[in-house]
């Protein structure tokens, strides 16, 4: 079998594919709901989906994953269809990938793979380009060993099937050498940004989190006036954008659109990303973007909270954001949630009206939020600046008394409470200095 025959023959658009879904003991099964967001990953890449196969199983057999009697189902159902391609809802190691693709006779390939070159497809920026290869190339290094298919497809069949041990440890190191080059590029890239950033540490900042596909950039789009895209693909956005609220505040409200989370997102991916995730951790604020229209919503809910946990960005406050309301025909649900989750909002990224009011709760929340300050510290106490310059808004600065530094600042009380023995006075009750220039 000739894969890059078979692959570059056929038009991308025209590929049909046979799904597999694994359940094993003690899952829960979402078998059904879990090939069908798949089925939509794989329209992302053109890929139409032929059959579906599911096995629920004890455990995984080290040899195909499913039982051997699956694979020949799986066989006998790809040559029904003319179907030369396979994919497992699983990760799969390169020598189960190798005998599914000598059992079967068609190109196996697993979720992981599934995500990493829907994200290279999409990747844009040179950051996320190189995240995403870094990503490719940890998933490649332990699939090496009898994984020749894969690598021949990258590169393009310039290497012989069977070539030996030797021409595997080359390889290896090679992918190695590639991957230091592209982190140590990838610093650079961040040491940029955090330049960037540093310029925007007067403003607030709301980062839009959220399942893949949930309607962050629609919101972005509609509270920032941005021009950038929304898409009903997943994964449409893998740059962090960042926008001023429109029409503006005093300081700026700057929101920060994100890659989506799914549910087992490959860990390589999540390493990589998390120099864009750090949009997220210098959040003050974070909006949880929810598809409530999405049958699954609960489960990507979960996933979206597990990945914050992960990235450590567990602990920013956040403002639930139940989205695309205007497809929820049920009257029920929003109010079940609105009990649920007190403070939420509920909206349609669609209506101007709600984006209005969601964009109110965003500045009300800073106004509630955020006290104000003068904190008077060393001025050689540099460890103590930079935790300031870093955790409060700086409103001005007063350096004339000697070896002092006086600081008014605007910050959350959890962060005035730690820092209590070098403020010198507190402004009664809430801060009131957020000017909105609508009102
Ligand atoms: N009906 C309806 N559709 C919406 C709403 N919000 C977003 N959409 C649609 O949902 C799809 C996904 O929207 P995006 O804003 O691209 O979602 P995202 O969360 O940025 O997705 P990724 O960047 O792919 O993670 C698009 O087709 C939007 O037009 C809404 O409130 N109602
Ligand atoms: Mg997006």
């Amino acid at each position: 079998m000739n894969r890059e025959v078979s692959n570059q023959a056929r038009p991308p658009e025209l590929r049909t594919a046979i799904i597999v879904g694994v359940l094993l003991a003690g899952e829960d099964d979402t078998l059904s709901e879990d090939l069908s967001e798949l089925t939509q990953l794989l329209a992302t890449l053109k890929i139409q989906v032929g059959g579906r196969v599911m096995q629920k199983r004890q455990k995984v057999t080290p040899r195909f994953f499913v039982g051997e009697g699956k694979v020949d189902e799986i066989k006998q159902l790809a040559q029904e269809l003319g179907s030369k391609l396979v994919i497992f809802d699983r990760t799969l190691s390169g020598p189960q990938v190798r005998n599914l693709e000598e059992h079967t006779g068609c190109e196996v390939q697993d979720r992981t793979s599934v995500i990493l070159e829907i994200f290279a497809r999409h990747a844009r920026t040179a950051q996320a380009k190189t995240q995403v290869e870094i990503a490719r190339l940890e998933y490649l290094m332990p699939r090496m060993t009898g994984a020749w298919s894969h690598l021949e497809r990258q590169r393009g069949g310039g290497v012989q099937r069977g070539m030996g041990e030797k021409q595997i440890e080359v390889d290896r190191r090679l992918a190695r050498e590639r991957m230091s080059r592209l982190r140590r590029q990838l610093d650079g890239m961040q040491k940029d940004r955090q330049n960037q950033r540093k310029a925007r540490l007067s403003e607030l900042k709301v980062a839009l989190v959220g399942y893949t596909n949930s309607g962050k950039t629609s919101i972005m789009i509609a509270m920032t006036k941005a021009n950038v895209q929304a898409e009903d693909v997943l994964f449409a956005t893998l740059d962090s954008n960042v926008r001023t609220l429109d029409p503006s505040t005093r300081p700026k409200v700057l929101l920060s659109d994100t890659v989506g989370f799914i549910r087992n997102l490959p860990h390589g991916l999540i390493e990589s990303f998390k120099s864009t995730l750090d949009e997220v951790l210098e959040a003050d604020l974070l909006l949880h973007v929810v598809d409530v229209s999405h049958p699954n919503f609960r489960v990507q809910m979960q996933t979206t909270e597990d990945v914050l946990r992960e990235i450590g960005a567990g602990d920013i406050p956040v403002l639930m954001v139940f989205n695309k309301l205007d497809k929820v025909a049920d009257p029920v649900l929003p109010k079940i949630l609105k009990a649920a989750y007190k403070n939420s909002e509920f909206v349609s990224a669609h209506r101007d009206d709600d984006m209005a009011r969601l964009r109110r709760h965003i500045i009300q929340y800073f106004e509630e939020n955020l006290v104000r300050a003068t904190l008077d510290v060393p001025a050689d106490d540099q460890g103590l600046l930079s935790q300031i310059y870093k955790s409060c808004l700086i409103l001005g600065t007063d350096f004339s008394v000697q070896d002092r530094a006086r600081f008014e600042v605007r910050a959350a009380p959890a962060i005035l409470a730690k820092l209590h023995s070098h403020v010198i006075s507190l402004a009664e009750g809430p801060f009131q200095g957020l000017k909105d220039s609508k009102l």
